[in-house]
């Protein structure tokens, strides 16, 4: 397929291994420095696969950790407040590893990379957690309009083949039923939060709460609906502190293809999969998925 050009300044990145995981070449490129970053024991990571809702749990945990002040939580767009540690450009947007350095504690810290990328001192430091996993069809066909509509990510075809990559683990980070299994398994031995983009908008205040309960805060209940209001779909579609229209300002997304915010439902995937689609892609999650305690669902 022939992609729509987006962007003249920057072609997009392809696909190089670290350690045996595709990852894209502009953030490989900073692989030496980001595997020895220094992490401090009051950091939070947050890890998901790409498109899982990292930027809805970002806005959640900024919110908790500023008491539910909207002001302050429109200090910066999502990836200055939230640096995305492997991110590696290009000008003038800025480079994870540097920002997350030069960051005052306590730093909120979001990455992509597979459980086992993820640079050895945030264990050591005994930081928390929080992994966001989304089911594997919204996963895919959030991931699919992502690549369209941004000449930052690795270009991963028409829909079916795009489809065909994700099943493959042909993606930047690798196979999305590696990611959150390997995390899944790996849950018990950190101070982790694994969570589920399909409960939080189930019951996202339910879901607040066990973020508030993870993180040690205590908030009176109209702050709790506060945030709730605040992170949901609608209003941060509208944010431009959370939407990432700043980005698109850069010419590197491009909205009229698909905004960032798109839909942020859950089944959206039954406009997309055809009948025999579906059935080949169940047929090999169920391989794929096998001897895991691990359960999602994919629509209500
Ligand atoms: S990224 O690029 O990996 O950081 O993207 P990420 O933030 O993980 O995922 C983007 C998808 O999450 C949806 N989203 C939300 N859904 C529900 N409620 C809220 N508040 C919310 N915020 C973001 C966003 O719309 C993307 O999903 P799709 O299905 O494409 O709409």
């Amino acid at each position: 397929m022939t992609e729509k050009k987006i962007s003249t300044r920057f072609e997009r990145p392809v696909l190089v291994p670290i350690e045996g995981v595709p990852v894209q070449s502009n953030f490989a490129a900073n692989w030496d420095r980001v595997k020895v970053f220094q992490a401090q024991p009051d950091d939070l990571l947050i890890a998901t696969y790409t498109k899982a809702g990292t930027t809805w749990i970002s806005e959640i945990v900024d919110m908790i950790n500023n008491n539910g002040d909207t002001e302050i939580c429109r200090r910066g767009p999502t990836h200055e407040r939230v640096p995305y540690l492997e991110f590696g450009g290009p000008n003038p947007l800025p480079i994870g590893i540097e920002q997350a350095i030069n960051m005052p504690s306590p730093r909120i810290i979001k990455t992509h990379f597979p459980y086992q990328l993820v640079p050895k001192s945030f264990w050591e430091q005994d930081c928390k957690v929080i992994y966001v996993a989304r089911n594997a069809k919204d996963n895919a066909v959030s991931l699919y309009h992502f690549n369209r509509m941004t000449c930052l990510q690795v270009f991963s075809g028409t829909w079916e083949e795009h489809l065909e990559n994700f099943m493959k683990g042909n993606l930047s980070f690798g196979s999305w039923y590696d990611h959150v299994r390997n995390w899944w398994e790996n849950k018990d031995r950190h101070r982790m939060l694994y969570m589920f983009y399909e409960d939080m908008k189930k019951d996202t205040r339910k879901e607040v709460m066990r973020v508030m309960e993870f993180l040690e805060k205590e908030l009176p209940d109209e702050i709790i609906d506060k945030i709730v209001y605040h992170t949901s779909f609608e209003v941060m579609k509208e944010n431009p502190m959370a939407n990432y229209s700043s980005i698109a300002e850069t010419g590197y997304m491009d909205f009229k293809i698909s905004p960032f915010m798109r839909k942020g439902s859950v089944a959206d995937w039954k406009n997309y999969f055809t009948v025999a689609q579906n059935e080949r892609f169940d047929a090999d999650y169920k391989k794929k998925m096998s001897g895991t305690t691990l359960k999602f669902v994919s629509e209500f």
